[in-house]
């Protein structure tokens, strides 16, 4: 299971810690390196002893790069198997000498791919092929070959060897293997992501532009400890356990990580429903306040102040209100918890950033049982590295966040009418709205508030119907956010009968004609924002 490490091959794009580790592996272990250009120079101004690639193959690297390891005196070195004596026959007579280790890290062509303005040519030219080749070498041949694709396994390599003066495990040897496959395994979905994309053409309207191509590489595994944080009384339903596990530590306000200072325990739904109302209001820089019933908000709204925004937010749908959950943006005041005791509904939760200190006296004396949470700084900046996941049965479905707001730059306004400054204030709210409602969304708002909405219906019409419903005589003059495009003028046609002047949504429906028509006819004005927010 041992093998001495005598020799190491170094060629790496990311030169991060490589001075020390390769100092520790020739100073402790006396090893011989063996290097590629950029790499070799690296390791010379590092002080340390190295012998070039095109030493070894009698060979120079070239054609700029392209060709520099391919060579038979590189992969035989890696390939072999040290004892079966046919292989070891054939190293001897082409003068093939074992390498041992092989550190790599390959060209970074997802920043290249990120860069703004990157040419075709470029991502090309990033595209590693004697690095993978190498990797895929070393890890076949792991029962022989240690390798290492990033900086941070030096460390335990360097353990490993250590434990071993300086031989390396069968055990370790493996893992990385595994870890190298899964490594050029993302490599090359991402090259296939981007040219796939570069196929499709860019810009092929009415299709909804997928998932940016640097992103969509998701890990081959997901290395998740989920940790028991509090037992729920329950889950959804009395008859099921249930509890709150933690995962990572994220950089966002979270309702995972909140300080409760009154009230009853949490239940699994409100966790549930703060997280969906905290989410809603990080989207406002502005003062804001939403109010969430069955994760979904039945009131939104941002103001001038904090208490304005609650009471508009309440003012939304003061029937669902009635055991709501509350999430606001602000440090709750005394003049915002005033506003929020003076409602005649019970509510169950309030999550905010923190609480003056006569606020919260207030707020515990009006509810005996109502759980105030503080959750520390509220922004509109995300924490980008988190992935979602949905639990189905046999496995889990996961995804990058939601975290597209609104973007007008995107916008294309497709009516002959443009939007009046004024509409285009409540165009925003309107799809802000529509994104944190659960799908088929529709939400109208006016004023920086959601004046009703429709959610969780499986059509766009019925859906339609509840958010008139639900805005009265309110939606006249008020502007409309749909989470999907509108696959027919039904839906439009009753909002505009109701009176709403302006209307947002993906568009991409191959009936946008119509409703495109539709509007126009009736003096409304359309934005399509080509993205869609679904939310389930
Ligand atoms: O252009 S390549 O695909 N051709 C090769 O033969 C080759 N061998 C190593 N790229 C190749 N590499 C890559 O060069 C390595 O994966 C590493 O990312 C990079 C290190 O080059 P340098 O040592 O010149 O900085």
């Amino acid at each position: 299971g041992l093998v001495p490490v005598r020799r190491a091959l170094i060629s790496v794009s990311d030169k991060t810690g490589l001075a020390d580790f390769a100092t520790a592996l020739v100073k402790e272990f006396n090893v011989e390196l063996i290097s590629t250009g950029g790499t070799a120079k690296f390791l010379r101004d590092a002080g340390l002893k190295v012998t070039d690639v095109s030493e070894v193959t009698g060979f120079p690297e070239m054609m700029d790069g392209r060709v520099k390891t391919l060579h038979p005196k590189i992969h035989g070195g890696l390939l072999a198997l040290r004892d079966n004596p046919e292989h070891a026959a054939a190293m001897k007579s082409h003068d093939i000498k074992p390498i041992d280790l092989v550190v790599i890290n390959l060209y970074p062509f997802k920043k290249t791919i990120e860069k703004p303005g990157v040419t075709f040519e470029e991502a090309i030219e990033n595209i590693d092929i004697g690095g993978p080749s190498m990797v895929r070498s070393a890890a076949k041949n792991h029962h022989f070959v240690l390798v290492l694709t990033s900086p941070d396994r030096y460390e335990k390599a360097l353990g490993d060897l250590r434990k071993h003066s300086g031989s390396s495990c069968a055990q370790h040897r493996l893992k990385q293997a595994q870890r190298a496959f899964a490594h050029t395994a993302e490599y090359d979905t991402l090259i296939a992501t981007y040219l796939e994309k570069v196929v499709n053409g860019a810009g092929t309207e009415a299709s909804q532009p997928a998932a940016e191509a640097g992103a969509s590489s998701l890990p081959q595994n997901l290395p998740v400890t989920l940790t028991l944080k509090q037992v729920l009384r329950y889950g959804e339903n009395p008859h099921q356990r249930g509890g709150l596990y933690v995962d990572r530590k994220t950089t966002e306000a979270s309702v995972t990580a909140a300080i409760q200072h009154h009230g009853k325990e949490l239940s699994y739904i409100n966790l549930l429903d703060a997280d969906a109302a905290l989410n809603a209001v990080k989207e406002l820089a502005t003062p804001a306040a939403c109010i969430v019933k069955h994760a979904t908000p039945c009131g939104y709204a941002t103001a001038a102040d904090l208490p304005t925004a609650f009471r508009n937010a309440f003012a939304g749908d003061p029937l669902a209100a009635f055991g709501g959950i509350v999430a606001l943006n602000k440090t709750v005041d005394l003049a915002t918890a005033q506003a929020i005791t003076s409602i005649d509904k019970l509510l169950e939760v309030i999550v905010a950033p923190n609480y003056a200190a006569d606020a919260l006296e207030l707020l515990k004396s009006r509810w005996k049982n109502v759980r105030l949470l503080e959750v520390g700084p509220v922004t509109t900046e995300f924490d980008r590295g988190e992935l979602m996941m949905h639990k189905i049965v046999g496995g889990y479905l996961v995804q990058e966040r939601d975290l597209a707001g609104v973007d007008e730059s995107q916008w294309k306004v497709v009516s002959q009418r443009q939007p009046t400054a004024q509409e285009r204030i409540d165009l925003a709210m309107a799809w802000l709205a529509a994104k944190h409602v659960k799908s088929n969304a529709i939400a109208i708002a006016k004023d920086g508030m959601m004046l009703g909405s429709g959610a969780g219906q499986q059509d766009r019409v019925n859906a339609c119907r509840i958010a008139i419903a639900k805005s009265g005589d309110r939606a006249k003059g008020a502007a409309v956010g749909s989470d999907a495009f509108f696959p027919f003028p039904d839906g439009p046609e009753l909002l505009l009968d109701a009176g709403v002047t302006a209307i947002i949504h993906p568009g991409g429906s191959v009936k946008d004609q119509e409703t495109i028509d539709l509007v126009n006819r009736r003096g409304a004005t359309m934005v399509f924002t080509g993205q869609r927010h679904f939310r389930h």
